[in-house]
Parts: C-alpha cells; sequence; structure tokens
C-alpha cells in the first residue's frame, strides 16, 4: 500500500530484502560504536578465544551479526581517519600514527561520523582516544562532536609540554605539577581531557575503562529524548595494558586478559543501560577495533598489528539492532570501518556524497540480510606512508610489492607484527577462499589475475592520489 502510494507521487521504491525493511526510509536508531584500540580478531569469545571470559560479547553477537572480512587498517591514526571520514587515509593524508609533536590533524573540512548525524539533530559525543590531532583545532569538539572526555593520542606518549592546556581544577596526581608538567615529556604518561582541556594529568590508566563507561551511560540516561551518537575508541588494549582493581589478575590471560574482561564488562554495562532507558530497539550497536592484535591473538589470521596479512588489519566486528539486524547471523561480505559513515548517512537520510568522495559504501543491505550479495568486492590496503601496499577483489588478494615499512608504528614495541611481513618480497598473490592464512604464493600459477588486479590497483590509486584532499594544518604552518 505505501509503496503503491510512493509510486503514484513519482518515487519508486527499491526493495531490499524484507519488505517491513525497505518500507521505513529512515529509521534514525541511536548510534553507540564501540572502537577498540590493538585487539585482535582472535581475542574474543565470538570469534574463537577459548582462554578469555567475554560473556557480553557472546551475547551481543548472539543477539546480532557477526563480520568475518571487517577491515581497519594496520595502525591507530590512519584507522580513525577511515572510520571516521568514510575514506581511505591515503585520501584525507592522514599518516600511520600522529605524534605529541605533530602539527597535522584532520581537516576541519572533512564530515566526520558526527558532522554526518548532526545534521539530523544527533547529540553526539567522544570518548577515548582521538588520534587525529591533539592540537586545539583538530580535536573532537571541533569535529562535531558536542563533547569530548578522553586522552588524545596513544597511551604510550607523553604530553605535549609547549602546547597542552590545563583546566584551572586539573587534577595532578603522582606528585606531578603544571611546571613539572612543562619541563618534561615523559613516556606512558598522557593527558586525560574534557574538551580542549586537561583535566588530569597524567591520566590514570587502570580506571579509563570504568570511567570511558560510566561517561558512556551517564550521557545515555541523559539523552534517552534525542537521537543520540556515541563513539567510544577505547583507550585499552594498547600498551601499557592497565586494568582496574576489580578486573586485574582475574583472568587467563594476564594483564591482557584482564583488559579485555574489563572491556566485556563495559559493552554489558552499556546494554544494561540501553534495556533500562527503553532505548534497546532504538539503538544500533556496533564493536570492533582499530588494528590488529599487538599483544594478543590475531587468529585465525596471518600477521598481527602493523601487517598488511589479515592478521593487522581483518578485524573482528558485531552489529546489534534488534528487529532491524537479524539475531546469530554472520556476514562474509567485504566489509569496513570506511562503510561506517555512508551507512550511518543512510540512516539517518543524510547525503554525505554530494560534495565529496567516499571510498566506503552504505552497508545497510549486508546488515539486514545476512544472505546479501557483496556491497563492494574490492578493498585497498593502504600503508602509514599512504602508498597501496595490497588490493584484494573477491577471494584474491595481491601484494603489489613487498609490504612497505609502516614507517614510526614500527619503533613501537607493539608493533613487532611487521616482523611477521618478511616472508613476503615483490608482488605475492593470495587465495583467501582456500588459503586464509596467506601461507601460499601463487602468483606464478595465476599471471592474469596478478595482470588484472595490478591493472585495477594502478587505476584506483591514481584516483585517490587525483582527488586527494590535504590534512589539516595548524595556521601559519604549511
Ligand atoms: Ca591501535
Amino acid at each position: 500500500m505505501r509503496a503503491a502510494l510512493l509510486l503514484l507521487a513519482g518515487l519508486w521504491l527499491i526493495p531490499l530484502g524484507d519488505p517491513s525493511v525497505a518500507a521505513e526510509p529512515v529509521a534514525r536508531p541511536n548510534i553507540v560504536l564501540i572502537f577498540i584500540d590493538d585487539m585482535g580478531y582472535g581475542d574474543i569469545g565470538p570469534f574463537g578465544n577459548t582462554k578469555l571470559k567475554t560473556p557480553q560479547l557472546d551475547k551481543l553477537a548472539a543477539e546480532g551479526m557477526k563480520f568475518t572480512s571487517f577491515y581497519a587498517t594496520p595502525v591507530c591514526s590512519m584507522s580513525r581517519a577511515c572510520i571516521l571520514t568514510g575514506c581511505y587515509n591515503a585520501r584525507v593524508s592522514i599518516p600511520g600514527v600522529l605524534f605529541p609533536g605533530s602539527q597535522i590533524g584532520l581537516h576541519s573540512d572533512e564530515v566526520t561520523l558526527a558532522e554526518v548525524v548532526k545534521q539530523k539533530g544527533y547529540s553526539t559525543i567522544c570518548i577515548g582516544k582521538w588520534h587525529l590531532g591533539h592540537r586545539e583545532p583538530f580535536l573532537p569538539t571541533k569535529q562535531g562532536f558536542d563533547s569530548y572526555f578522553g586522552i588524545p593520542y596513544s597511551n604510550d606518549m607523553s604530553i605535549d609540554t609547549q602546547h597542552a592546556r590545563f583546566a584551572e581544577d586539573c587534577v595532578f596526581r603522582d606528585g606531578m605539577t603544571e611546571k613539572k608538567a612543562r619541563a618534561e615529556a615523559i613516556k606512558h604518561t598522557v593527558p586525560l581531557m574534557r574538551g580542549v582541556e586537561v583535566v588530569e594529568y597524567p591520566a590514570d590508566q587502570a580506571t579509563l575503562t570504568q570511567r570511558y563507561t560510566e561517561e558512556a551511560t551517564k550521557f545515555i540516561r541523559e539523552h534517552k529524548a534525542d537521537p543520540f551518537f556515541i563513539y567510544l575508541p577505547h583507550t585499552m588494549v594498547h600498551i601499557p595494558l592497565a586494568a582496574s582493581e576489580k578486573f586485574r589478575g582475574k583472568s587467563d590471560g594476564g594483564l591482557l586478559g584482564d583488559a579485555i574482561e574489563e572491556l566485556d564488562w563495559s559493552v554489558g554495562e552499556i546494554m544494561r543501560t540501553l534495556k533500562a532507558s527503553q532505548l534497546d530497539e532504538k539503538t544500533l550497536v556496533i564493536f570492533t577495533s582499530d588494528n590488529g592484535a599487538a599483544v594478543g591473538s590475531s587468529a585465525p589470521w596471518r600477521g598481527k598489528k602493523a601487517s598488511q596479512f589479515e592478521g593487522g588489519v581483518r578485524e573482528p566486528c558485531i552489529m546489534r539492532w534488534p528487529g532491524r539486524i537479524p539475531a546469530g547471523t554472520t556476514c562474509n561480505q567485504i566489509a569496513g570501518t570506511i562503510d561506517l559513515l555512508p551507512t550511518f548517512a543512510k540512516l539517518v537520510g543524510v547525503d554525505p556524497a554530494k560534495e565529496r568522495i567516499l571510498d566506503g559504501r552504505d552497508i545497510t543491505p549486508l546488515m539486514f540480510d545476512p544472505k546479501a550479495g557483496p556491497v563492494r568486492d574490492t578493498h585497498l590496503y593502504f600503508t602509514a606512508n599512504q602508498s597501496l601496499a595490497a588490493i584484494r577483489q573477491g577471494d584474491w588478494k595481491l601484494f603489489l610489492a613487498a609490504p612497505a615499512n609502516n614507517g614510526k608504528a614500527k619503533k613501537n614495541k607493539a608493533s613487532q607484527g611487521a616482523k611477521n611481513e618478511k616472508a613476503a618480497t615483490g608482488a605475492a598473490l593470495y587465495n583467501l577462499a582456500a588459503d586464509p592464512s596467506e601461507a601460499k604464493d601463487v602468483a606464478a600459477e595465476h599471471p592474469e589475475v596478478v595482470a588484472k588486479l595490478q591493472a585495477e590497483a594502478a587505476r584506483r590509486e591514481a584516483e585517490i592520489q587525483e582527488h586527494r584532499r590535504p590534512a589539516g594544518q595548524l595556521s601559519g604552518t604549511k
């Protein structure tokens, strides 16, 4: 009936699987996006871990959809650029990792996830590790988030002694003073910020997961009536690992296990709060990670953090939205963090591609139908230096050359996964269906596939270089 009325009005309704889903053009769910740092594919129960207890994530997966070909990138900042802009990091000129001395950040002209949903009146908050520029013009509150609470970059870094802006009531811990903070940058000692000001230094990392969770649940309770978007890029499980007293020493997986089990608890608290607020059915919850395991497990894939093998970039991902995403299902199609922006845009009813090229695609067809065909059959693997290292098309994956040096990220002890790449030299072709662990280079047997993928890679990289957009610069710097 509704379709007929729309037809009479001159509109055409494209059926997408279940017609009751397709007939609802704009759903405007609340969105909670949980983005773990350095957690690998094999680190949690739903994706095969048998050692750690992750009952809340097991439940999330049982009530939602697991994605088994969900791509992020090898390291932190570039991964955040992808998830927030819907583009490969090379298109928005964000390198692998930014540092406390970095003068750049995500360009203010980029339209972030928060700015997309803001157009439809969403309340937005960023809680956790930002890592897209710590200088004031680049912070979350300048990129569409109403508020921000978290650390500006990785927890193994140090304070920007020159530019940190301390709140009047900043809590200085461990005998620290502003004078001492300005005098020396100490590794593994980072500021905790609210808005654009430092509110605690050094941040008490053992309680961050707990405090981020409290911030998120408070936000949910306070925004029951509005649509909202919570972006929760956790500080854990990047090294130095930490867990609160309640979880420390409790898991069978050392401090990493404790931290992961605390993150699982955090997911449970958020779900409990959504239910108590009667927002369960109105909320899309997404759980994923920014790159492969640093100290944990990327099993069954080859490689870990910083690698372009699947273990560096293919992440556990769970999406739950009762009544919309079929429960207990799995999607094996190619998808990834770059697809979230066009997907959110579709869900809230915004056209994000009007003035800019996006690399991601709307993956709602995958979310709503586990039998759906591919939305995009190609994925590009960019390096920290923003060059193209590999391309996947369908089941074929071609390394264009020896996997590139992942730049500064390699210096990080947590990035030792890069070592695992050494075996691959020159162009190498893998069939991910027949050989998911990328053990056997079959380039010599399939020269026509190599040639086709090389041509496609060259075409795609040339397009991105041609339409590349700059990173944000501080005024007065180049
Ligand atoms: Ca990371």
